[in-house]
């Protein structure tokens, strides 16, 4: 019988396309990198087909299955990045929580958070190389599997976004249990959030030692939260998670990797995440390219920002849509990406209109880095 074959976290085949990670460490491309959230989903047809009938968790803990997720977008799109396929509920689970995934409706914690003595139910500590070590096999496997074609990202959900699932138990649209918790129970509500933070450090950084080469923190839920609210329950986690992780790579020896921070429907905050120690900020669709950059300044790159409804228009459309976003972010410190995931019926085929109409109208745009001025862009 022909022996297993075990990948290790060593040895892991040159990198031929760099542009995304150029782009993110704001050093000069000749194109702009494009990559989609939620690339690895329900859209493609070989998705449905390999995850059908397989518990959504399962599936996360398998990853052979993982990998192959991972793969199948980019067998379609020349696209110049992959992102692990994994979940951010993950992390509730390593905390001892259970999770399962509804078909057709998403998350569903059976004994979310209720009140402050629930937070005794979750372990103090975690070892993310016993909870979460299926997740780092993912990632070796892939980076291995990708044979050095595009980088691998590694991601996690950020701690005020797992606390809002920790406690609403599902999706809500107004995460009232969750906020009600950040006005009557301040002290608890910072306790739940150090302690997620804490994992979520150690968590990434076991991504990059197991091959991910670079990471998203997804603070999907910033939208329900205000200024305030954010500038006490977000940015500071958020901060201390790009400090911390790439001190701890430091502290090992390890090459820093670019962190890239997506706070949907964050724009009051854009100017602060762009002071955060993130090399990269995302975006979603509801901010002007010149407004975001004016915000952020020349300190981070920008990723983003097309409405993903905009992929159900006619794909010569898109080809416009994609040619004005470009003009207006620039060439340079830019990553094209959707302002949030993929929608399980957008066409494949118009999902590669968009890259390919990246590829080809960047690469025909002089290189343009913003300089706060559009006069010579075009
Ligand atoms: O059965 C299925 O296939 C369900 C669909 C699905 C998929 C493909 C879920 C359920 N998760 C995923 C994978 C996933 N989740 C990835 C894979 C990599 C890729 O992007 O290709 C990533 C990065 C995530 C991250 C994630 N999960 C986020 C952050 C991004 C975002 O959308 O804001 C969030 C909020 C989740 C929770 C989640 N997981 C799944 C669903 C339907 C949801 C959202 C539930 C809700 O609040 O309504």
């Amino acid at each position: 019988m022909e022996r297993q074959k075990h990948f290790l976290p060593q040895d892991f085949p040159a990198l031929k396309n760099d542009s995304f990670l150029r782009a993110a460490q704001g050093q000069k491309t000749h194109y702009v990198p494009v990559w989609c959230m939620r690339q690895a989903g329900r859209y493609l047809p070989e998705f449905q087909e390999t995850r059908a009938g397989q518990d959504f968790f399962l599936t996360c803990r398998t990853p052979e299955i993982c990998c192959e997720l991972t793969l199948q977008p980019l067998r379609r799109f020349p696209l110049d990045a992959a992102i692990i396929f994994s979940d951010i509920l993950v992390i509730p689970q390593a905390l001892g929580m259970e999770v399962t995934m509804v078909p057709g409706k998403g998350p569903l914690f059976p004994e979310p958070l209720k009140e402050v003595e629930d937070l005794l139910r979750l372990r103090k500590k975690v070892d993310v190389n016993v909870e979460l070590g299926y997740v780092f096999s993912a990632i070796t496997l892939t980076r291995h599997r990708l044979e050095g074609s595009v980088p691998l990202i590694g991601f996690s959900g950020a701690p005020w976004t797992l606390m809002t699932y920790m406690i609403e138990g599902s999706g809500s649209s107004t995460m009232s249990k969750a906020k009600r918790w950040l006005y009557q129970h301040v002290d608890a509500s910072h306790r739940l959030l150090r302690l997620l933070t804490d994992v979520i450090v150690d968590y990434m950084v076991g991504q990059v030692k197991a091959g991910a080469q670079a990471l998203q923190v997804f603070e999907s839920h910033a939208g329900c939260l205000g200024p305030a609210q954010f500038a006490e329950f977000s940015l500071p986690y958020l901060r201390e998670i790009s400090r911390k992780v790439k001190e701890q790579l430091k502290n090992e020896s390890l090459e820093p990797v670019p962190m890239i921070v997506f706070a949907k429907d964050g724009h009051y905050a854009l100017e602060d995440l762009s002071r955060s120690d993130y090399d990269v900020v995302g975006l979603d669709w509801t901010i002007s390219p010149l407004t975001a950059r004016e915000q952020t300044g020349n300190r981070v790159a920008l990723q983003g920002n097309m409405d993903p409804c905009a992929l159900y228009a006619p794909k010569e459309r898109i080809g416009e849509i994609v040619k004005k976003m470009i003009e207006e972010f620039g060439t340079q410190g830019y990553i094209a990406n959707l302002g949030h995931g993929l929608y399980p019926d957008i066409d494949p085929e118009h999902v590669g209109a968009f890259v390919e109409a990246v590829h080809k109208h960047s690469r025909n745009l002089k290189e343009q880095t913003w300089t706060g001025h559009l006069e010579n862009s075009l």
